[in-house]
């Protein structure tokens, strides 16, 4: 008999795209089809890294960009074997942001001189990620920057700005573009009814849940 594993979906999205409400929507499906789960939020907060990477985004500390971006990193590696183990004991772990949002926001940093300079190179941005457990698919919840305005506004934390979300749009497209073969990279158009975003994001999923996966988890980019 194969041993089967569970997949690990990553839910990514822009500000203002309803990504907290979907996963929390994603988990209630989980609950509801008996499937064990685990839901992981990043940056996890909590951490004694999480805490520097909170009073970051909240502008009650300044840190140089090549730090802040090692930090998120070094807040998922954190949490890397404990992924790996759930999806080995078969429970689908379900995070809210993962990589794909720390090589998006931190390439979208530009200089304040010159805003088509990036402050990071694209691939600067990606090494630290290299090796982290891999999301079997990548749903994300995409939004017009224009159309999330009208959602109410941003909020108050730093890259909560219609520039930098719009810098930050087009770094996920080329992320998903460049996504590797394995991963299944969905593209859902966050402007629709809620319950339509739901039941989309659950028909992406529901097989690879369902079924399981035989395969090991793979590794980020290697
Ligand atoms: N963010 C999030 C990053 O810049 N890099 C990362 O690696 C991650 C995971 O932190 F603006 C940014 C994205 C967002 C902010 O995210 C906090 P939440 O989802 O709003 O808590």
């Amino acid at each position: 008999m194969t041993t089967k594993r569970a997949p690990f979906i990553v839910v990514e999205g822009l500000d203002r795209s309803g990504k907290t409400t979907q996963t929390s929507l994603l988990q209630a499906r989980l609950e509801k089809e008996n499937v064990p789960n685990r839901l992981l939020k990043f940056p996890d907060r909590t951490t004694t890294i999480g805490k520097m990477i909170d009073s970051y985004l909240k502008s009650t500390s300044e840190l140089d960009d090549h730090v802040i971006h090692l930090l998120f990193s070094a807040n998922r590696w954190e949490l890397a074997s404990t992924i790996e183990n759930l999806l080995n004991e078969g429970v689908t772990v379900i995070a809210d942001r993962y990589a794909f949002s720390g090589i998006a926001f931190s390439a979208s940093k530009v200089e304040a001189s010159d805003a088509t300079v990036p402050k990071l190179p694209f691939e600067w941005c990606r090494a630290p990620d290299i090796g982290l457990p891999a999301p079997d698919a990548v749903l994300f919840l995409d939004i017009a920057p224009e159309q999330a305005r009208l959602r109410g506004g941003y909020g108050d934390e730093r890259y909560e700005k219609e520039e930098m979300q719009a810098r930050v749009r087009q770094a996920f497209k080329r992320i998903g573009e460049e996504a590797e073969e394995g991963t299944l990279w969905v593209v859902v158009d966050a402007g629709s009814e809620r319950d339509v975003v739901a039941e989309e994001m659950w028909g992406s999923v529901e097989a690879l849940v369902q079924r399981g996966l035989t395969a090991p988890v793979g590794r980020l980019w290697k």
